[in-house]
This record gives structure tokens, sequence and C-alpha cells, in this order.
């Protein structure tokens, strides 16, 4: 991806770490040409490269699903906007929450925000599909999306390079009922989007990236990204529509196709996303049962969904995670579970600490609810003790806002933030508190302690975890006060060298 997007004379790219997409942006930070960023968040992330993409620069923007979510906003409103030069959105979904929260499929984005969508099934075409992703943005002014699922993304194949080839930059233009999303300039722009839809509904009856491969007429499929993989291995003689462009659908094609077959079964990862829309359109089609709209599907499952049944769940012993042997998180989790407190947990290596034999983290929702959290509970639950926790990487995301408002409304309690100087989760990329950029160039330093005191906290401790005792005794105090603090426990992560 990263690869076809610098030979694409990409030249701007943003993200916030987050697995199977992190590599992305650390394969571009190698590229000298391409000015790539860790961004604070997904939106900021969004919004720097969107800006980039309206100044005239080839921009990307990579994220996981649920970082998605935190980039909708700017999101709905961009394919109003639309672009001067090409702007990518590269998502990548997590089947099976190997790494993950929850659960995505991201295809639904495409339909809700009216943007194309490209799938690419393996690392060639990852590299192919961006490429012309850059084109199809620029020639129908719009951000183009690019999903791709963990075992496309966490995979390798031999590709053969091409030469980079940068296209003149356009000029920035002060187009005010384009760029100026006031009700009556977006009112037009919402009729440019449907104009635009149409537009993108005859591309994808005529792009090249959808396949037709005949078989032998007896048997079908319609499919997408991995899933035509492990088809192919288990049914290399049958017919195959192999989707590239996943949306707008090609409702011709599909149709086509369909006749061309003694029987079509649709098989897709996760959601009825195809197999709703050709029910919509009346063609038969086969598909898999319910129970595995839920995991990844995987090659040795094939057979039982292209059959309908129901899936048999597989017990296998599965190998636990497990904090590493002197993380500084053991220390910090000890010391919460002897105060006995409730702990509004929330995403990082730490969450780790909900599983036995520490179970000392009681909730996590998505990035910042640590802090949100200890607010709300607070007002469920009046009179419990409760501390919230995060890591600085999430801080820096999305828990500085939630601070502030705790701050602003008198909401009380502890929020203990585990500054292990990265955001280790996602195997150690840098954030402004670390004061190293992507590059590991020394930049700007963030400090924790001074934004927490400007928020409006009334104490702002700094200690080190593994003094075990001088901890605990902070903790035990702090969280028995009626007062707003701040516990910055600070010891960098074991890993951190390697
Ligand atoms: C919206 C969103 N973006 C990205 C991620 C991936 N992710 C999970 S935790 C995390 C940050 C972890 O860093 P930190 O809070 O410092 O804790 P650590 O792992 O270092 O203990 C990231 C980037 C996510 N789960 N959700
Ligand atoms: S990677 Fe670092 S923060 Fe994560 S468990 Fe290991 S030592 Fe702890």
């Amino acid at each position: 991806m990263a690869r076809g997007a610098y030979e694409a004379g990409l030249s701007v790219a943003c993200a916030y770490p987050g697995t199977p997409s992190t590599e992305i942006l650390e394969a571009l930070a190698r590229f000298p040409e391409v000015d790539a960023q860790w961004s604070v968040n997904e939106k900021v992330a969004f919004e720097v490269a969107l800006g980039a993409a309206i100044g005239g620069a080839r921009s990307l923007f990579a994220c996981k699903h649920v970082g998605l979510n935190v980039a909708m906003d700017p999101l709905m409103t961009a394919s109003y906007t639309g672009i001067l030069a090409g702007f990518v959105i590269v998502v990548c979904d997590d089947p099976g929450m190997h790494s993950s929260q929850n659960e995505q499929d991201t295809r639904w984005v495409a339909l809700y925000s009216k943007l194309p969508m490209l799938e690419p099934a393996s690392p060639a075409e990852a590299r192919q599909y961006v490429q012309e992703a850059f084109k199809i943005s620029e020639r129908y002014d719009t951000p183009v999306l690019l999903r791709m699922t963990t075992r496309v993304s966490h995979t390798s194949e031999n590709i053969v390079l091409q030469e980079r080839r940068v296209p003149p930059r356009p000029e920035l233009e002060r187009n005010i009922p384009k760029y100026v999303m006031v009700p009556g300039n977006a009112y037009q722009r919402h009729i440019f989007v449907e104009q635009r839809l149409r537009q993108l509904q005859a591309l994808s009856e005529r792009t090249r990236f959808d396949r037709i491969e005949k078989g032998d007429g007896k048997l079908g499929f319609i499919t997408a990204g991995v899933a035509y993989q492990y088809l192919k291995e288990h049914y290399p003689d049958a017919s195959y529509l192999k989707l590239g462009m996943i949306y707008p659908f090609c409702d011709d094609k599909i149709k086509a196709f369909a006749k061309t077959v003694k029987k079509l079964v649709v098989v897709e990862e996760l959601d009825p996303f195809l197999e709703d829309h050709l029910r919509m359109l009346g063609v038969k089609a086969a598909a898999k049962d319910p129970s595995f709209r839920i995991g990844e599907l995987a090659p040795e499952l094939i057979p039982a969904v292209v059959a309908g049944r129901a899936k048999q769940e597989v017990k296998v012993v599965k190998r636990k995670p497990r904090l590493c042997a002197e993380c500084p998180h053991w220390a910090s989790f000890a010391a919460l579970k002897k105060l006995d407190v409730y702990v509004a947990g929330d995403i990082g290596c730490y969450t780790l600490a909900c599983l036995p034999p520490m179970s000392a983290l009681h909730s996590c929702l998505c990035m910042g609810a640590g802090v949100t959290f200890n607010e709300g509970l607070r007002k469920g639950a009046p009179g419990k003790k409760i501390v919230g926790v995060l890591g600085d990487s999430t801080f820096v995301h999305s828990g500085i806002t939630g601070l502030i408002n705790a701050a602003y409304n008198k909401a009380k309690g502890v929020i203990l933030i585990l500054d292990n100087s990265t955001t280790a989760m996602t195997g150690g990329q840098q954030h402004p508190a670390t004061g190293l950029t992507i590059r590991n160039e020394p930049t700007k330093k963030l400090i924790l302690e001074d934004v927490c005191r400007a928020c409006g906290v009334d104490h702002v401790d700094v200690v080190d975890p593994k003094d075990l005792e001088a901890f605990r005794t902070l903790l035990e105090t702090r969280v028995n006060e009626d007062a707003l603090s701040v516990i910055i426990a600070r010891h960098p992560c074991k890993l951190l060298r390697r």
C-alpha cells in the first residue's frame, strides 16, 4: 500500500497507529519525499491529510476500523467538499478482533458516506488499487476509501517496483461554495454528491478492478478480498465475479454474471453487505449461515460456508495475552488492586490487567473513556471509590478533552496516566509527549503535567510506580481526597529499547 502510494506521487500521509494499519505509515516514513506524521488522533490525521489534498498535494490517511469512527465527522462532510489533489482513506478492518475492541465491517461506511470503495485481495492489488484510487479521486472530485482486512494487511508477496511519478500540483483555489459547508452551499454540494454517485455507478460497471473468471458454469461465486483467495483454494474450477470496487455496486455486471452459472453463492467476511444487495436486486444466490457473520472466515471454514451450514465452534486452547514480565503496569495495578478501587480503564497494554490473576480493570469502552467514565460512574454510583486509568498515548489522543470536561464540571477523583513513554500496544510508536517524530527526530515535547494543570486539575503528581511504597501511599492519599487529581505514573516500557 505504502509503495503504491509512493509511486503515485503521494506527498502527505497522516495516521494514528492501530492494528492492522500501523505499518502503512511506518513504511511511508522511510521515503524522504513523503511528509509523514503520527497525528494525535484520527480526526486530526484525517483533517491534516484532507487539508493537504485541498491545498494541492496527493494525500493519504490511514487508520484501523475504530479509528475511522473517530474521523467520521470530517469524513461525512469531506464527501461534500471533495478535493483538489487526490485523497485516499485507507481503513483496515480486523475480522476476528485479533487486536480490537469490536468487529466492524467498514463497507457500510462507503454506502453511508456515498464514497467509492476499493478492496484489494493481496499486497500486489493493494499497490495497484491505491494508484487507481488517486486517479478516481481526482477524476470524480471525491475522497476514495480503500478497505483492507487483517489477512491482506499482514501478508507478503513479491511485487515489481515502479518509478515514482509526481503529477503537477494544482494551485490552491478560493472556492467558497465548494469548501465552506454552510447550509446553502452544502445543499448544492449534496446535489453534486448524488450526481457523482451515479457517475461512480457507471464506473463500477466498467472498472477493470472487478474480474470475471469463467469456470465450468455449474458453480459461481460473487466475492471480494481475502474470501476470494480462500475460495480459489477450494474451488479452482468455479466461475468468479471477484469485486475490486466494492461500492457503488455494479448491478448490471452482477445480474449478467448470475445468468452464466447454475448455482450462485455470495461469499464475504462479516456482514451480509453483498448478500443484502443481491436480495434487493432480486438476484437469487445462496449465502453463508448467519453464524458466520461473527469472526473471520478461514480457508478451512469455506466448505461449510458454501454449503450454508452453521458454524461449528472448534475448541482450541488459546494462549492468553499477558503483560511482559517486567512491565511497569504490573506495579501500578498491584497498588490499585490493594486499594480495592473500581478501575475505569482504557485501551492500551494495561487493558490486560482485566485478566486473572490481576482482574483489576473493570471497564474499557474506547480510547479516552478512562477519563470520562470516571466522571460518569461517579454520577451513577456516588460514594464508590473509582479511579480512571489510561496510557500516555491515549491521554493525548482523547483524554485531554475529558479532563477539561471533568475540571469544568467540578468532577472529582483520580486519573492515573500510565506514562511508559510510548504507544506500546501497537508496537511502540512516538507521540507528542515522547518529544520525537515518526522519524525519531527531536521535536517540541508535550509536558503532560503542564497540560493537566492547564486543564484545571487540583493536584498533579509525577511518580515512578516501581517505587512501590511511595506510589501506593500517594494513590491512597489522593483517592481519599475530595478533589480532582492526576497521578502520572512514569516508567518506560520494557520493550522500548528493543
Ligand atoms: C480509535 C482507536 N485508535 C487506535 C486504536 C489502537 N490502539 C489501541 S490502544 C492504543 C494506544 C496505546 O498506547 P498507550 O495508551 O500509551 O498505552 P500502552 O499500550 O503504551 O500501555 C492504540 C493506538 C484503538 N483501539 N482505537
Ligand atoms: S510492551 Fe511495554 S507496556 Fe506493553 S506489556 Fe510489554 S513492557 Fe508493558
